[in-house]
């Protein structure tokens, strides 16, 4: 079985494209199992049809949170990009956030502050390593940006919970980000 392109396609199926897998959707982002399990098995991708402890498996083993099982439901953590909201829960940041971005986008970001862009919320990582990581994913030499959470949350922002890496924000005003 292959487990990375299981987890994409779950993360895809979760977070982009419910409709597509004929998933009933909550506000929370919860699916139920079986529906996610019959349509990926329809469409015979693997070399054997999956199960439940496939799904367990690629959450357990993974280098991220991205996914959460609670009984017999499954969504993805964060990440979301579909038209429908899914509420988070509102916590408390830590008092310092991290933001990994491209040196192409960092005019932009700092004008403008952070935007949700093509996804739900603006996601924000709680050490640098973390944002470096994210960051890499579009550009070799990432920029680190500080977000002033403490400031930001005491002054009205909401921060949200994504998993312990992650943190979630409608938007970030660039007088709480620096570099
Ligand atoms: C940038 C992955 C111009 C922002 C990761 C980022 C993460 C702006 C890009 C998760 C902007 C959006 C999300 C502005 C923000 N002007 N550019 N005003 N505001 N941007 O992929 O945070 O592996 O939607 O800096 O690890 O990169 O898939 O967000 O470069 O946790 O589980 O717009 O996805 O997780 O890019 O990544 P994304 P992200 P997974």
């Amino acid at each position: 079985m292959d487990y990375t392109k299981l987890s994409k396609e779950v993360s895809y199926a979760l977070r982009h494209a419910p409709w597509e897998y004929e998933l009933e959707i909550d506000s929370e982002g919860f699916v139920p199992i079986e529906q996610l399990i019959h349509a990926i098995n329809e469409s015979g991708k693997y070399n054997r049809p999956i199960t439940i402890n496939d799904l367990e498996r690629i959450i357990e083993i993974s280098d991220k949170k991205r996914h959460e099982i609670q009984g017999d439901k499954i969504r993805a953590l964060y990440g979301h990009s579909i038209p429908m909201h899914i509420s988070k829960q509102i916590v408390t940041p830590p008092d310092v956030l991290y933001h990994g971005t491209t040196h192409k986008a960092i005019g932009s970001v700092m004008n403008e502050g952070l935007k949700p862009m093509g996804r739900q919320y603006v996601h924000l990582s709680v050490d640098r390593e973390t944002a470096f990581s994210v960051g890499r994913r579009r550009d070799k030499n990432p920029i680190i940006l500080l977000i002033d959470s403490k400031k930001a949350f005491a002054e009205g922002i909401a921060f949200y919970s994504g998993n312990d890496k992650v943190y979630l924000s409608d938007g970030i005003p660039s007088e709480y980000i620096s570099f």
